[in-house]
Formats: structure tokens, C-alpha cells, sequence
């Protein structure tokens, strides 16, 4: 499969000049990727088009302008629509080079770049605050654990299996709930009456509202997406806090919503901060090659599909991965 817009430069052997051209090792599945490919994202999409929104290879061909800052053979991680592609070309600024293509280095640009901004830019985060964490021990859950216990607050983590809480543990979150064997609500009502100061939310629906339930006074209830309505014909959940601004002016709180399009500005700065992290291992970057699904590891393009039905099974801890054929001809 060639990207739909895959340049005519590339057949003619002249790579437009900002662009590099990696071969992807591995492609994330990010829980959007559903809402990319029903056409809700961007309606100005038209299909047919390529879904998928990063990747993580090897640049084998190059830009003039590009090449000040690349090389051809060097690993790079970037964001690109229609990153479920054999090949894509992607923008320089895109691209972050980093020391292998291994497929930690994808969790980075979507998944660990949300949380690291969105937390920074609007979570308030100070010593002691309690965090609350929705889908705690998926893509983007794990690392707003992470960068909230390195801000030094209380870190609460939802989850639907006591392997992922035995892995929200591993990665310092205080305190894991299984949603299956203990009711949220109830937790959150018993351990901390005073409530919660900052909502890293994800889920929607019924999740949501126990969230707003939870807040504390002046708590602050991060929108960052709402996947329990994605399957909907619609992608929306159904509106159930009817009491929303009774909920939020009683205890001067408030909700706000984080996109991370909107933040690209903070995203190269980002990106060189979190790539050195994880290569330093001061940041655990899980990710799930499927290695535990019926069908076992995600190997191709074709099993992108499996890959999102193991997310929207729940089945996922960390970063859903799809590795991808080295070439035949290349010897990268
Ligand atoms: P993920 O967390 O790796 O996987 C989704 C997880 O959601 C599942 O593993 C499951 O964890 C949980 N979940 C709870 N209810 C679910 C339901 N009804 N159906 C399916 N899963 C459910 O996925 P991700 O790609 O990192 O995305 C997580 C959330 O962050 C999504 O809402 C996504 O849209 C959002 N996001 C937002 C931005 C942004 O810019 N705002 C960027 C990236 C991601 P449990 O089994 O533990 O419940
Ligand atoms: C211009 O701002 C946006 C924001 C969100 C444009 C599109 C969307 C979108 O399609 C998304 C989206 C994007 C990222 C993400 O991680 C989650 C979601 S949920 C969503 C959406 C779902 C259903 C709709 O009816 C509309 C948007």
C-alpha cells in the first residue's frame, strides 16, 4: 500500500526539499485512529485516504533543505496522516531523530506529548495535589502517571485488570483501581472525601461524571478524550451531567479541553525533551506489540485492524504497536 499522496518526486528520484521519506519499522494505533477513518477528524478529508497518524523507521531518502538535519539511515519518530503506509513522506518538522527505530520511541509523539503538554500547560500540577488518571495504563494514561508523580502529586489510576494495576504500580501510581473489582466512585468517595484536584480524563460517559463528581474545590477536569463513544454512529457519548454547572460553581471548578493540533507550537521542544528521556529510561515507555492476543504479535499492515480491536477490547497495557516488514530491497 503507497500513501495516496505519495509525490511523483519520489518515482522521479527528487524528493521535494523539506521533506524526508522514512520506511517505517513500527506504526502506533492511537484510539482516534476510529474517528480518522469515519471521517469525523478533519470532514474536509475526502476517501479514499490513509488512516493512521505516526510511525517510527529509517529515512532513506531526503530533501535538500531536509538533509542540513537529517540523514538517509537515520532513525527518526514522526507524526504524518496516513502513517499506515510501506513508505510516507513526512514534513522535516515532523520528524524527531532518535537513537534507534525501536518502537518505545513511538509512544512519544501523540501519547506521551498529550499528557506532558497538556499536563504542563493546564493541570496546575504542584507537590501533594491528587491526580486523578482515567485508562491510566494505556498509550497516554501511563505517562500522565508518570509526569504527575515527577511533579510529586498523589497519582489515582483507573484500569480494568489487576495486570494493568500491577503495572500502574510499577510506574509509581499510588493508588490503582480496577474498575471491575472496586466501583470508582465508591473509592473515590471513601479515600479522598476532600476530592481530587486535577482529572486527566479520557473515557466519557459515566466515567466523566464521576470525575466531575470527584473534583475537589478549585479542581480542574482535563477533557483529553472520550472513547467510550467512539463506537457510537454518532462518536459522541451521551450528555448525562445535566447538573454540570450547578457541579462546577459549587466547587469553583472547571472543565477544559486539550487538543493536541492545537499545541504544535510546543511540540518540537517537547519532543526533544520526552526523546531523552526515554532513552536515559527515565520515563517507562510500555508498549504492546500484541504479543498476548489470540492471534499473537500486530506484524503488518494488515493487522492494524486486530491491533485497534485489542484497544477497543481493553485488552491493551501501553501503547498499541504494529511492526512492519523490513524492505525486501532495502538493506536497512
Ligand atoms: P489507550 O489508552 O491505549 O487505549 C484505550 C483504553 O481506554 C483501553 O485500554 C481501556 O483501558 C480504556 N477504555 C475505557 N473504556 C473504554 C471503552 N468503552 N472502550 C474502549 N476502551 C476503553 O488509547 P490512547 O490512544 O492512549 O487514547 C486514550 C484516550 O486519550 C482517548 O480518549 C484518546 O482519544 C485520547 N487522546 C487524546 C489526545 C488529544 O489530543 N486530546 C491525544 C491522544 C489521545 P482499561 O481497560 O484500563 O479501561
Ligand atoms: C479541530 O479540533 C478537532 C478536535 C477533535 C477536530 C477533530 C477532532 C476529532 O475528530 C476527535 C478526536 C481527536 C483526537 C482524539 O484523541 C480524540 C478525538 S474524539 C474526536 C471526535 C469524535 C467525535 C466527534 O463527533 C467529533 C470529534
Amino acid at each position: 500500500m503507497l500513501s495516496n499522496w505519495f509525490p511523483v518526486e519520489w518515482n522521479s528520484g527528487l524528493p521535494t526539499c523539506s521533506h524526508l521519506y522514512p520506511k517505517p519499522r513500527f506504526v502506533g494505533v492511537n484510539a482516534s485512529d476510529i474517528n480518522y477513518s469515519a471521517g469525523r477528524y478533519d470532514p474536509s478529508v475526502k476517501t479514499p485516504f490513509d488512516a493512521g497518524f505516526e510511525g517510527v523507521g529509517e529515512v532513506v531518502a531526503l530533501g535538500l533543505s531536509a538533509s542540513a538535519q537529517y540523514a538517509v539511515g537515520q532513525a527518526v519518530v514522526y507524526t504524518a496522516p496516513g502513517a499506515f503506509a510501506e513508505y510516507v513522506v513526512v514534513p522535516a518538522g515532523m520528524a524527531t531523530p532518535v537513537p534507534a527505530a525501536t518502537p518505545e520511541y513511538l509512544a512519544l509523539p501523540v501519547s506521551a506529548a498529550t499528557a506532558y503538554i497538556s499536563l504542563r500547560e493546564l493541570g496546575g500540577l504542584q507537590e501533594g495535589k491528587k491526580v486523578l488518571v482515567t485508562a491510566a495504563a494505556g498509550g497516554t494514561g501511563q505517562f500522565a502517571v508518570q509526569f504527575a508523580k515527577k511533579a510529586k502529586c498523589h497519582v489515582i489510576g483507573t484500569c480494568s485488570s489487576d495486570e494493568k494495576a500491577a503495572f500502574l504500580k510499577s510506574i509509581g501510581c499510588d493508588r490503582p483501581i480496577n474498575y471491575h473489582s472496586e466501583p470508582v466512585g465508591t473509592v473515590l468517595a471513601q479515600e479522598y472525601p476532600g476530592g481530587v484536584d486535577v482529572v486527566y480524563e479520557s473515557v466519557g460517559g459515566a466515567v466523566f461524571d464521576e470525575a466531575v463528581k470527584a473534583l475537589a474545590v478549585r479542581g480542574r477536569l482535563l477533557v483529553i478524550g472520550f472513547i467510550s463513544g467512539y463506537q457510537t454512529p454518532t462518536g459522541l457519548s451521551p450528555v448525562t451531567t445535566k447538573a454540570l454547572p450547578v457541579s462546577l460553581l459549587r466547587k469553583s471548578a472547571s472543565i477544559q479541553g486539550f487538543f493536541l493540533n492545537h499545541y504544535l507550537s510546543e511540540h518540537r521542544a517537547c519532543m526533544e525533551q520526552l526523546v531523552q528521556m526515554c532513552a536515559s529510561g527515565d520515563l517507562v515507555c510500555q508498549v504492546d506489540r500484541g504479543g498476548l492476543s489470540a492471534e499473537g504479535r500486530f506484524e503488518g499492515l494488515e493487522s492494524v485492524f486486530r491491533a485497534v480491536d485489542h484497544m477497543y477490547l481493553r485488552k491493551n497495557t501501553g501503547k498499541v504497536v504494529v511492526e512492519l516488514p523490513r524492505s525486501v530491497h532495502s538493506k536497512l
